[in-house]
């Protein structure tokens, strides 16, 4: 049995939705813990291995952000702050007239045992800032995430669908992958 630690319950979902395909138990704990100003890298060691002391189970924790390369990396590790401030529409200003769009999601993925060091499990997905939104599957940022070899922003894709190629699928994916022959 592993337990999620995280607020967000969209999160909670597409977990779920990728650990229905092993033969491993999650379960959700909205512990809350203290994130300090960081890499996303360094966010999940520490949340995880305080949760795993806290708990004195094994944990995993989540750190992703958004990395728009036209604006150097923002929102980056400030993801969360940002999306319940500029908002998209406000991201969308920012990049009023600006060519190039690229833009990546990055998750990182925090485990951590008791009596053990933390490790920690990067994915990736890349694709283009929309210049508008699109669709309302997901959340946050997704409706203006746009996957050209899709041809639909994430906000346009159910859970299954995102699920096939999402950071999160790829940090979550290394993690089973590494966690299953422990
Ligand atoms: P935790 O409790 O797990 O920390 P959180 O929502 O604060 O939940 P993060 O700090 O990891 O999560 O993520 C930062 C923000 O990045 C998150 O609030 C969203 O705004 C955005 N984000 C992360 N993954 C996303 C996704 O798959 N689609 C859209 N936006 C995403």
């Amino acid at each position: 049995m592993i337990t999620f630690i995280t607020g967000n319950k969209h999160k909670v979902i597409e977990a779920e939705n990728i650990f229905k395909d092993y033969d491993i138990n999650l379960e959700h704990i909205d512990l809350g813990y203290c994130e300090p100003q960081g890499t996303l890298e360094e966010v999940a060691i520490s949340g995880a291995k305080y949760a795993s002391r806290k708990l004195n189970k094994p944990v995993i924790v989540e750190d992703a952000g958004l990395f728009i390369k036209a604006l150097k990396g923002f929102p980056g590790t400030y993801s969360s702050y940002v999306q319940e401030t500029l908002g998209n529409q406000g991201i969308l200003k920012l990049l009023d007239g600006v060519n190039d769009r690229y833009a990546e999601f990055r998750s990182v993925i925090g485990y951590c045992a008791p009596n053990s060091e933390p490790k920690i499990f990067l994915g990736k997905v890349i694709g283009e800032i929309a210049v508008e939104e699109k669709g309302d599957l997901g959340f946050a940022f997704d409706s203006i995430f746009y996957v050209p070899a899709e041809g639909k922003t994430f906000g346009e894709l159910t859970t299954e669908e995102k699920n096939q190629f999402s950071h999160r699928k790829n940090s979550l994916e290394k993690f089973i992958k590494w966690y299953s022959i422990q």
